[in-house]
């Protein structure tokens, strides 16, 4: 193994019940470092057998010591979690950006947002309320917040620590019992946070992890008939599957499948402030961030002006390895550089390149390195202003005014976010009320931030919403009781 580090879990091995174990028939997938093309570890390859043994641990939770919980108990636990999280940050940031190529600086970001999510949802636990409401005579009636049971939590590569936070700790905090399917490219900081939890007090069963490929695990545990909930963020296509697999079971799911947000910015807004959010809400994760304003609309007085300063900040822009301090880290594998590349490719053939970034020249030739490129004068219907790349390329849109920038902002099947630069209130308002998405910022770009924030989008960007209050009703259901008193 070579992570350099000292760990206090086994990452070969699977989380079930509170056991540490192999998977069943003993399969392991390497896992690779990114910046190096180096393996530096292996996980268990998990099977359809391994989910039945966790979904079995987790109705024992639920129906032995985790069940039988307070939620104020639940909650303390989660803030144990949080503090456990900030005491081995700097571990927790360093596998993270190992496994998944993402720059220390921005690592450390995740543990901290990490977190923030246990400590949020620990003292949100028993704050949930339900209502009384007024009905018939002689009757009393009332609503109960009851967890789902099991929940699935299927995770991707490029927020690990951030997404299973934002997942399970809502999850947990309402009393579910859950089963973590983290992504084959990025399960390190999954086992390390739930081997934390066992410290936290986190009763057996209540967290199992299974990893292992989509096809085999994530297959199984959203198919699986005794799985009550699934929690997905990921690929439409998957995400397609798995809402298809839990129809099967009439059980809820919640997706959040990634975007193609627009960047609007109007001709009297604070352009010094926004210039640095305008590259930035882009490249960050190497462009692999579900939220990243990967097209940036500006009106036309301005348009030259914008474009002048993006292209001088892309030209500073260097991609290296994650623990070098550049701006940008490689992509988490070979298979997602592909993708960005062959779209790069296309854009070189078909538009215009108004500026690119580099990559070190010491940057080992093995590592998924992209520099990143700013195209403009980008068509709204080309399919590099249509389709998510999740890499480090952005598109310029010139518009005229405010309402051809509002039908080319939702002009695409994505509906996640929007960012809005503008001083005129009115049209603050307008836009953040006609932008189909699920949020919209004005003169600020959060990417995705904020733990308090509801998350998620319309379209194919997904349905439900992960994060804030809102995620606690999604990881509940609710029960009206009718008490006849006379
Ligand atoms: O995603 P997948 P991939 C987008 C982004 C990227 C593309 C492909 O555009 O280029 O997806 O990435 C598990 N049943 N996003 O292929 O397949 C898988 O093991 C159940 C946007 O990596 O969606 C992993 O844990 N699960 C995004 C998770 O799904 C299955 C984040 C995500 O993998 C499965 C990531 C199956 N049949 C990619 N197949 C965002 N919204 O932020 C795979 N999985």
């Amino acid at each position: 193994m070579k992570l350099n580090t000292k760990l206090w879990f086994d990452p070969s091995r699977l989380l079930v019940g509170g056991t540490w174990r192999d998977a069943e028939g003993g399969g392991s997938i390497p896992v690779e470092n990114p910046s190096t093309g180096e393996a530096v570890a292996s996980i268990a390859a998990g099977t359809p057998g391994d989910v039945e043994a966790a979904v079995r641990a987790a109705e024992a939770a639920l129906d032995g010591e985790w069940g039988a919980m307070t939620a104020t108990e639940r909650g303390r636990i989660l803030i144990r979690w949080a503090r456990l999280v900030e005491e081995r940050a700097e571990t927790l940031a360093h596998l993270e950006s190992t496994d998944v190529g993402k720059p220390i600086t921005q690592a450390r970001n995740d543990a901290t947002a990490l977190a923030r999510y246990f400590e949020f949802y620990g003292g949100a636990a028993d704050k949930v309320m339900g209502e009384t409401i007024p009905y018939q005579a002689g009757t009393t009636v009332l609503t109960l917040r009851e967890p789902h049971g099991v929940t699935a939590h299927i995770i991707p590569w490029n927020y690990p620590m951030q997404i299973l936070g934002r997942s399970i700790g809502a999850a947990l905090a309402m009393g579910n019992a859950c089963v973590l399917k983290p992504a084959e490219d990025a399960s390190l900081s999954a086992l390390a946070v739930a081997a934390l939890a066992e410290e936290a007090g986190l009763p057996a069963g209540a967290l199992n992890v299974v990893t292992g490929y989509g096809d085999e695990v994530g297959a199984a545990l959203s198919a699986h008939p005794r799985v009550h909930h699934v929690s997905f963020t990921g690929s439409v296509g998957t995400g397609r599957r798995i809402q298809s697999a839990a129809a099967e079971n009439v059980v809820p799911v919640t997706l959040e499948l990634g975007g193609k947000s627009p960047h609007i910015v109007f001709d009297d807004c604070d352009l010094e402030a926004a210039l640095p959010t305008l590259v930035g809400a882009c490249i960050q994760a190497a462009g692999q961030t579900c939220s990243a304003a990967s097209r940036v609309l500006v009106q036309r007085g301005i348009y030259a002006e914008v474009k002048a300063k993006m292209a001088a900040a892309y030209g500073r822009l260097v991609a290296g390895p994650a623990s070098g301090g550049f701006d940008l880290g490689p992509l988490v594998s070979g298979r997602q550089k592909a993708i960005v590349t062959r779209y790069i490719a296309q854009g070189r053939d078909e538009l215009t390149v108004a500026a690119e970034g580099r990559i070190d020249d010491d940057a080992p030739a093995k590592g998924h390195y992209v520099a990143p490129v700013l195209f403009a004068d980008v068509p709204a219907d080309h399919a590099l202003a249509q389709e998510e790349i999740f890499g480090p390329v952005q598109v310029m849109i010139p518009f005229e005014d405010e309402a051809e920038a509002i039908r080319i902002a939702n002009g695409t099947d994505y509906g996640l976010v929007a960012g809005v630069w503008t001083e005129n209130g009115a049209r603050q308002m307008r836009l953040a009320r006609r932008l189909h998405c699920g949020q919209v910022f004005v003169n600020n770009y959060g990417a995705g931030g904020g733990v308090e924030l509801p998350f998620g989008g319309v379209g194919k960007s997904g349905h439900g919403r992960e994060k804030g209050f809102e995620a606690l009703y999604g990881f509940s259901r609710l029960k009206t009781v009718s008490i006849r008193h006379g």
